[in-house]
Order: structure tokens, then sequence, then C-alpha cells
């Protein structure tokens, strides 16, 4: 046995209860004889949920079934892109037992986001996708759902748990949907009769919880947000070729933007929400957690304003921001797109031509791009 198993191994012995740094335990079991009332512990866990600001709480078994078909086919079809960890922790997100020893079931949890109403914006503008206009969801959500844990231990006892909101490979959409918190969109995303402006997030557990039912899918013969994607990137139902996704191209590409999908970005600089804005069940939204609120005027900034900022301002502004995580480059990059695609105006020219010389290879071939675009639109009769 290895070093350190042989000293995890002693000190379980010891009854040791270790935390993990990202929410949740080690060592600490339920016990499987014990005579807890489930569907009672079950309600008690929807309530305490509630009051610490979920939407919607649900239990699945921790079995995706076939959903890892669908995975793997994914994969194997290279819809992944650069997404390399999609690929390499495919077996982990495929059996949570891997992820966490002794999990049985998933407890899905559900937060609005929605931080408000508008739909329009100017082309000078940036688009920014609603859920990264405030705090970054990942750490807020967590932290919920270990006090969620801490609730839940008050009545049972030490357990095993660990939790998660898009933070390791856990096949968030699939427990969410089984868990009846709403079905599968054909833009893949999970949606309920009360949209789908909503992040995901769950706790791992050995407690043997009854799973709920999940409730039928409503899509119907709907096919709106097929033809709303700007890139086609859903490119079946329940199928989305990531390589072709704005979200994907702006956020998870490290690399150029492939030309041909520049001019269909518009001005979307982080992330997209098309396939969400045309969803005929988001007109039953309702207005998020006030967490999400936009800071710095994300909402409706302007790109020429975005493209000045400094690595400095970039990162001093969007801390505790998502889109901070993408790194001033690909900041610079992803505005330059959008700036091409602005109209032609002196203030878009003068912006572009600022970052002409910029150190970054990158940043300077999407410039050039940039401008070229400017100067056809120009020739035009
Ligand atoms: C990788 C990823 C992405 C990738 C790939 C998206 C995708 N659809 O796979 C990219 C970067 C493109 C992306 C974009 C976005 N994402 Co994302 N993403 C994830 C992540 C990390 C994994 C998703 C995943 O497993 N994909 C793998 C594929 C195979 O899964 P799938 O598309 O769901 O496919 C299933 C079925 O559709 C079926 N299937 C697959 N192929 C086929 C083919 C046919 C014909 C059929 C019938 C079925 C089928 O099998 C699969 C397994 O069940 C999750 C977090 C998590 N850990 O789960 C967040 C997550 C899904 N994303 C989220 C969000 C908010 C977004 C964006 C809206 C962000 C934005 N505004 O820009 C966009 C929406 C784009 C879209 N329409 O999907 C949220 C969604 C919340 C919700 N309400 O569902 C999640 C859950 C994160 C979170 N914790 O809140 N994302
Ligand atoms: S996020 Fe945008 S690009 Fe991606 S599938 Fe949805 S509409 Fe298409
Ligand atoms: S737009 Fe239509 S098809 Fe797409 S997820 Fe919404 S209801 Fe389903």
């Amino acid at each position: 046995m290895q070093q350190w198993r042989q000293h995890f191994a002693q000190a379980l012995g010891r009854g040791f209860v270790g935390q993990l740094k990202n929410g949740g335990n080690i060592g600490a079991m339920h016990d499987q004889n014990s005579t807890v009332d489930y569907a009672a512990l079950k309600e008690k866990i929807r309530e305490a949920g509630k009051n610490l600001g979920f939407a919607a709480i649900g239990v699945a078994r921790a079995e995706p079934g076939q959903a890892v078909e669908g995975l793997r086919q994914w994969l194997s079809e290279g819809c992944h892109g650069e997404m390399d960890y999609m690929a390499r922790h495919a077996d982990l997100r495929a059996k949570p037992q891997l992820l966490h020893p002794g999990t049985l079931t998933a407890i899905s949890a559900a937060v609005d986001y929605l931080p408000h109403l508008k739909t329009t914006e100017q082309p000078e503008q940036a688009a920014i996708s609603r859920y990264a206009q405030g705090r970054d969801y990942h750490k807020l959500i967590r932290n919920r759902l270990q006090k969620l844990a801490d609730a839940i231990s008050e009545i049972v006892g030490p357990f095993g748990y660990r939790v998660f909101s898009d933070s390791a490979p856990v096949m968030e959409v699939e427990f969410a949907s089984q868990a009846g918190l709403g079905w599968r969109g054909k833009h893949t995303l999970l949606l309920s009769k009360q949209g789908s402006w909503r992040f995901l997030g769950e706790i791992y557990t050995d407690l043997p919880l009854t799973p709920d039912v999940p409730i039928e899918e409503h899509c119907g013969s709907c096919t709106a947000c097929l033809d709303a994607c700007p890139t086609q990137a859903i490119v079946a139902p329940y199928k989305v070729d990531a390589r072709r996704c704005i979200s994907y191209l702006t956020i998870e590409l490290s690399g150029a933007i492939p030309e041909e999908f520049r001019p269909l970005i518009g001005n979307r600089i982080y992330g997209c929400d098309d396939c969400q804005l045309c969803c005929p069940w988001n007109r039953f939204a309702q207005l998020g957690d006030p967490e999400f609120a936009p800071r710095h005027g994300l909402d409706s900034a302007g790109l020429s304003d975005l493209f000045a900022w400094t690595e400095q301002e970039f990162n001093d502004r969007l801390a505790g921001n998502p889109i901070r995580r993408i790194g001033h480059e690909r900041w610079l990059r992803n505005i330059a797109v959008a700036l091409g695609n602005a109209p032609d105006s002196g203030g878009t020219r003068d912006a572009l031509a600022s970052r002409a010389d910029h150190p970054s290879a990158l940043v300077r071939e999407h410039v050039g791009w940039a401008m070229r675009q400017g100067m056809s639109s120009k020739d035009c009769p």
C-alpha cells in the first residue's frame, strides 16, 4: 500500500474526518443501518435549500445511466474541441463513485440568475452573457451548498458528501433532469416552466435518499433555439457542437477564432445567450438572485471603452467575475472581433488603431482582421 494510503486508512480507523478544500468531507460516512426517515429528511433538505436561496432542490440516484453513451458519442465526434478535460475526465463524469467514493445520491440544486429583462443592445455596445455580468457563481453556489450540507449534518450527524458547481466532472444537467428540476431542452440546457436562467450545483452524498420523479419534457415541436443559433452550433436537437458555439469560441478557445465564425459573433464578447433569449419558456422566468446583479455597467458597456482597459484595469474591475478567467489577451481578441462587426466609425477605427501594435500576435491578428472589415464596408457603394 502506498504510504499516503496507509496513513489515510489509519486516520479513518481513528474516526478521522477531513474537510475538502472545495467543500465536502473525507472519512465521514453515513450509518447505512440508521433509522432516519429519509422521506421526511428530503423535505427538510428542500426547505433548508429554499431558505438558503435555492430556486429548486431535487434528488437523483447517482447513476447517469444512458446519458453516458451520449457523452461518449459526443466526445468521439470531437465536439468538445480544445476542452481536453471533457475527454480526460469522462470516466469520472460517468461514474460518480470514482469521483467521490461511497456516493449513492446526487442532490441537485438550482439558483436563478436572470439579472434584468433588457434584451436590446446597440451594435457598438458589448453583449456579455447574462450569467457573467455579476459575481462568479462557482464559489457562491458551492458555499451555499456547503451550508446546506452543514444543515443536513445537524439532522443526521456525520455523513459523506462533496459539493460541486461546474467545478468537477459531474453530469449536472443529467442529474437535474433526473431529479425533476426540469427537462433537457433541445439546446441541451436544463429548462423548466420557470425558464433556463438557472445555474446548477450538486451535493454527492452517501445518504440513501429516495429519488424524485423526472418531469415530462415540454419542448414539443418547437425549434426556436436551433433556428436562432447564430453559428448553427445546435447541430441536432439535444446536440451542441461546442466548436461552433460562441460560448466556446469566446471563452474556452485559447487561440485564434476561426474566420468563418467572426462575422457571426456580432457584438458578443463573452458567451452567448441567443438559444435562451428565444426560448418561449423564458417569458416566465423570475428575476434572479441579487448577488448576480450586473457590476461595472457590464450590461451596457461600450466596446471601445472596454477595449481601452489596461491589463491592470481588467484584473481589478473583474475581480470575482467569471470573465477574469479568460485573461486580458483573449478579452482583447474578442472585443477586436466585435469592433470589426460594429458599424464603421471614427471611434471604432481609433480604438482598433490603438491596439494595432499590441505585443500579442493573437491580438494583432484579430485587430488586423477587424480593421479590414471596416475598410470593406467603406468600399461598398
Ligand atoms: C462543457 C460545457 C459547455 C460547453 C459545451 C456545451 C454542451 N452543450 O455540451 C460550452 C462551452 C459550449 C458551453 C456553453 C454554455 N454553457 Co456550459 N457547460 C459545460 C459543462 C462543463 C459540461 C456539459 C457537458 O457535459 N457537455 C457534454 C455533452 C455531451 O453533454 P450534453 O450537451 O448535455 O449532451 C447530453 C445529451 O444532450 C445527449 N446527447 C449528446 N449528443 C446527442 C445527440 C443526439 C442526437 C441526442 C438525441 C442526444 C445527445 O447526451 C449527453 C449526455 O446526457 C456544464 C457543467 C457540468 N459539469 O455539467 C456547463 C453548463 C451545462 N453550462 C451552462 C451554461 C449556463 C452555458 C451557457 C448558457 C453559457 C453562455 N451563456 O455562454 C452556454 C450554452 C450553450 C449550450 N446551448 O449548451 C450551465 C447550464 C445551466 C442550465 N440551466 O442547464 C451548466 C450546467 C453549468 C452550471 N453549473 O450551471 N458549456
Ligand atoms: S450559446 Fe449561442 S452559439 Fe452556443 S448554442 Fe446557444 S445560440 Fe448557439
Ligand atoms: S427554444 Fe423551444 S426547442 Fe429550444 S429549448 Fe426552448 S422550448 Fe425547447
